[in-house]
């Protein structure tokens, strides 16, 4: 494979920044491009040695900083690797990178680096991905996800999954093969039992899903209501800060207002929307139907209802509009400062005051049982769609092992059981295809 390097760290002005080689000319392009400050070859020093000397070109040195060598297998990407710690000027960085191209190397593609250590069999797909998690966390949850599962924690739990399964396969098809021959002491009974157990423990780990959504994507969010109730308020108090403009008059925003919030290790990707009424005025009518369009896209809609005046007509069409929505809504009863005279027909329901910030830890309990929290008894969370894709799939396809197994149908059955193996091996990369495997790497940034 060729030899490339990239700029790790962030772009722009810095104290130090990194460049990264990999690949077999590694050690030579570093020898080019850096020369101990002690004369000796940074061959001389042991791998993983951080050497002080001067970073150069065909002009000659341009930078001092350290340089380090990880020899093949023992690196990240399981080539030979050299970082370069140069100074973190603009332009040093990029003289230092284009000399790593003048000596050799090429420009490394995204995640070209965390590819490398998969395509070298140093991490799964799912560690792959945890790195990608890591970098990209925004709450300490989705980090600490990240971290067990960059251990291989999901891997582990999910190759106990496969063996027990390979077994049952084994033995469903010594059956077909031998029916008459005691080939095992497993009774159809007990594949079955195997099978339900193996179907429970992927059920809990799914289960974990949307939580795992919940605290790295984020739920898309909308704040919803008609005009004046206080939504702009309980965006500005979900903030921390003054996003949006809050007066007395209804009808003050028009726009929809977008911020991502966290509610301690949930995100919510919040839209603040312009209140619903009839509306003749074309801006505030357009802003109405954009407020409607962000119902619809919601994961969860907070609908706000002013408490301290009965309902009005306005109050009414909003609780129709979301009457197919209803799993989806927390009702937030504003104003209670004021007291309180209505009641809404949602199951989820919080009285609060925008205003004295009454009530607001009980809309954020609200939100942390919407997330799924309260269901997570497990420290291993599946965070990405693609490995709950394929513990979906693995669970359809027990299903249908189990249906043929009851039908005396064993060789459907061992089949099934096969593709659930296969699903599974999606999610370390033992049977993913390269699209797959193209479309993780894709997300990644330059340089990791
Ligand atoms: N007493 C009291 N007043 C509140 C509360 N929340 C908001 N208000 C007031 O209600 C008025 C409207 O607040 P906004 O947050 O602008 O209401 P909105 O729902 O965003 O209104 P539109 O953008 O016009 O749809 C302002 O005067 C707020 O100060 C509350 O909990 N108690
Ligand atoms: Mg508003």
């Amino acid at each position: 494979m060729s030899t490339v390097a990239a700029i790790s760290t962030p772009r722009g002005k810095g104290g130090v920044a990194l460049i990264r080689i990999s690949g077999e000319d590694a050690v030579s392009v570093c020898r080019k491009v850096f020369a101990p400050a002690s004369g000796k070859d940074i061959t001389e020093y042991p791998a993983g040695r951080a050497v002080h000397g001067y970073f150069r070109d065909k002009d000659g040195n341009f930078d001092d900083g350290l340089a380090y060598l990880f020899l093949s297998p023992r690196s990240f990407t399981g080539e030979d690797t050299a970082e370069l710690c140069c100074h973190g000027g603009t332009l040093v960085q990029e003289k230092l990178l284009r000399a790593c191209f003048w000596a050799g190397a090429t420009p490394a593609g995204a995640g070209e680096f965390t590819r490398r250590a998969y395509i070298n069999g140093k991490i799964t797909l799912s560690q792959a991905e945890a790195v990608g998690g890591l970098i990209d966390a925004h709450t300490e949850k989705h980090l600490e996800v990240s971290l067990r599962q960059l251990d291989g924690n999901i891997s582990k739990k999910i190759d106990e999954i496969c063996s027990s399964l390979i077994l049952t396969a084994a033995t469903v098809y010594a059956y077909i093969d031998y029916p008459d021959e005691d080939m095992t002491d497993m009774s159809v009974s007990e594949m079955a039992q195997r099978l339900t157990d193996a179907k429970n423990k992927l059920l809990s780990l799914a289960g974990t899903h949307k939580y795992g959504k919940a605290i790295s994507e984020g739920i898309p969010t909308v704040i919803a209501g008609k005009p004046n109730t206080g939504k702009s308020t309980l965006m500005n108090l979900l903030c921390g800060t003054d996003r949006a403009i809050v007066t007395d008059i209804a009808g003050t925003t028009r726009d929809v207002i977008t911020e991502q919030v966290k509610v301690d290790d949930i995100l919510l990707n919040l839209a603040d929307t312009a209140g619903i009424r009839e509306s003749d005025e074309t801006v505030e009518a357009a802003g109405i139907k954009r407020s409607i369009k962000e119902i619809e896209k919601a994961s969860l809609i907070i609908a706000v209802f002013d408490g301290s005046t009965p309902f009005t007509d306005e109050d009414e069409e909003l609780i129709t509009l979301l009457e197919d929505k209803k799993d989806r809504v927390i009702a937030v009863i504003n104003k209670s400062d004021k007291g309180c005279e209505v009641k809404t027909p949602f199951a989820e329901c919080v009285y609060m005051s925008a205003r004295t910030v009454d009530g607001f830890e009980a809309l954020k309990e609200k939100i942390r049982l919407f997330a799924g929290q309260a269901d997570i008894n497990t420290e291993d969370i599946i965070v990405s769609a693609r490995q709950y894709g394929a513990i979906e799939r693995a669970i359809e396809n027990i299903d249908d092992a189990l249906t043929a197994l009851n039908g005396f149908t064993q060789d459907i059955a061992g089949e099934c059981i096969e593709r659930a193996i296969s699903a599974l091996g999606e999610i370390d990369g033992r049977t993913a295809t390269q699209e797959i495997v193209n479309e993780i790497f894709s997300h990644f940034c330059v340089g990791k």
